[in-house]
């Protein structure tokens, strides 16, 4: 069964590995030249961008230090990459492993980990799954010298708090070292870990760009090799519209690496990439939530072609555009202010953002700045719900600084209901970016917000599923909440 998750590559294919560059032209000099500009980034206006230099600098000494010879035991430091379960994260996880591998880490010392569902890096249960995965890949010489693991987390959100995982470990004999690199909204940052973050630097590029331009100059073969990678995280969390390359009027440089990426999209055609993406998010919606089917696919893949042929990603990625068709048919409500409009679904698949951005673009409103779409049947805990909010699609349109901060939004209703709400829900509220957010809080919290924060007044029936509704008790359900 797994076997048949892999898609089968020909031979042929499989030897000219990564092919899908290979025999490209490299038109960027002259696309540099037309548009009569050559920005260079970590100069002048590009100073800080993707990240501040003297992070870039330091991200790519910690990325070599993991294939570092110790002298006396000439060993190479088993390095854990933890990436984000999305297209995105996926893609900048294996950019990572590509540049690890280039630069001499044998694959036996790479480990990737992925995060069960419901959970997010900073949870007690995921903290404890990669302390043991982290003892278990040291070595386990106990009465040796302390050993090194490496962690690196990729896309997965940023908060402050303790360390990710303590330092030191089984008595001491243990040195982790972690680092962050992301791109969401935050002020904070976990103890102890180094960061690499893009969300200072404006525009805000992806993870996988941000983990691109790192790697960049590490290894000879990385601009080649993971420029689609770059793209596929680009179209993933940005679109396919959301980035010109080499437009010296757009928002973004014009620089060697970004030509090399406008390069690549016409080599490897934007609707192979977006499709790519599609499948690739498909497992990690399921209720089975499995993400590692998405990360073989990649793995193997020398392009996205080879996942557009993924036949068992393709089967996931039908089941779940039939729930969202079922899920999509759910009826606003607007809050009293006329800013929000509320869905209710109820799904076990990860459904709930997709429906946002489908409702985001039917919907607009002089006053309305989110669609929030919410589902108690997502997480495993069920006294947990999930939401998700977008801003309609026709505010992407305006200028960044005049779209709606949908975290600040959040945090305002948050206000409205009381001044312990916030520490009551926890560090799942309001994280992501400004203008696509959520939260997985407890349900009766949910109810709160609804009726006390954006004054969304009940409905006299829940939907449930289309089918027959046991009128007396779910309305007494539903009531009971508020
Ligand atoms: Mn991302």
């Amino acid at each position: 069964m797994v076997q048949s998750m892999f898609p089968k590559s020909s031979t042929k294919r499989a030897l000219s590995s990564p092919t899908v560059m290979r025999n490209a032209k490299k038109p960027h000099l002259a696309t540099a030249a037309m548009a009569g500009v050559r920005d260079v980034l970590g100069e002048g206006r590009w100073k800080s961008w993707p990240a501040p230099a003297q992070d870039l600098k330091a991200a790519r000494v910690f990325m070599k230090q993991c294939r570092r010879k110790d002298s006396s035991a000439g060993l190479r430091l088993p390095t854990i990459i933890v990436p984000d379960k999305d297209a995105d994260g996926l893609s900048s996880g294996l950019i990572l492993y590509r540049t690890l591998s280039a630069l001499g880490l044998p694959p036996e010392s790479i480990h990737v980990h992925f995060i069960a569902k419901g959970a997010s890096v900073f949870s007690t249960s995921e903290r404890a799954r990669l302390e043991c995965l982290a003892i278990a890949v040291s070595g386990g010489d106990l009465e040796g010298t302390p050993s090194e693991v490496r962690v690196i987390y990729v896309d997965q959100g940023s908060r402050g708090g303790p360390p990710l995982l303590q330092p030191l470990l089984d008595e001491g004999r243990i040195i982790v070292r972690t680092m962050v690199i992301d791109h969401h909204q935050s002020e904070d940052f976990p103890e102890g870990s180094q960061v690499l973050t893009a969300c200072k630097s404006p525009p805000i590029c992806t993870s996988s760009l941000l983990a691109y331009l790192m790697c960049y100059p590490l290894e000879s073969s990385i601009p080649e090799a993971c420029a689609w990678l770059a793209l596929l995280g680009i179209f993933g969390d940005l679109g396919p519209s959301e980035i010109k390359f080499g437009d010296s009027e757009g928002d973004w440089p014009v620089s060697e690496e970004m030509l090399r990426l406008g390069d690549t999209i016409r080599v490897v055609k934007k609707k192979a990439l977006s499709d790519a993406v599609s499948l690739l998010n498909a497992p990690r919606r399921t209720p089975e939530f499995d993400v590692q089917s998405a990360w073989d696919a990649l793995l193997s893949a020398d392009g996205p072609t080879t996942i557009t042929n993924n036949r068992e990603l393709r089967r996931l990625r039908f089941r779940i555009n039939e729930e969202v068709e079922r899920c999509s048919r759910a009826a606003p409500r607007f809050s009293k202010d006329g800013c929000v409009a509320l869905l209710r679904v109820d799904s076990q698949y990860q459904v709930h953002p997709v429906v946002a951005i489908r409702w985001a673009s039917r919907l607009k409103g002089k006053d309305l700045k989110m669609i929030m779409v919410v589902n108690p049947s997502h997480h495993p805990d069920p006294n947990l719900v999930s939401f998700s909010c977008r801003i309609p699609a026709s505010l992407r349109k305006v200028a960044e600084t005049a779209q709606p901060n949908l975290q600040q939004l959040l945090k305002g209703y948050a206000a409205k209901v009381d001044a312990g709400f916030l520490t009551r829900v926890g560090g799942d509220y309001a994280r992501g970016h400004k203008q696509a957010t959520g939260g997985i809080i407890p349900s009766a919290e949910f109810e709160l917000l609804v009726t006390k924060g954006m004054e969304i007044m009940a409905k006299s029936v829940r939907r449930v599923d289309g089918g027959p509704v046991d009128g007396q008790r779910k309305i007494k359900d539903f009531f009971s909440k508020g």
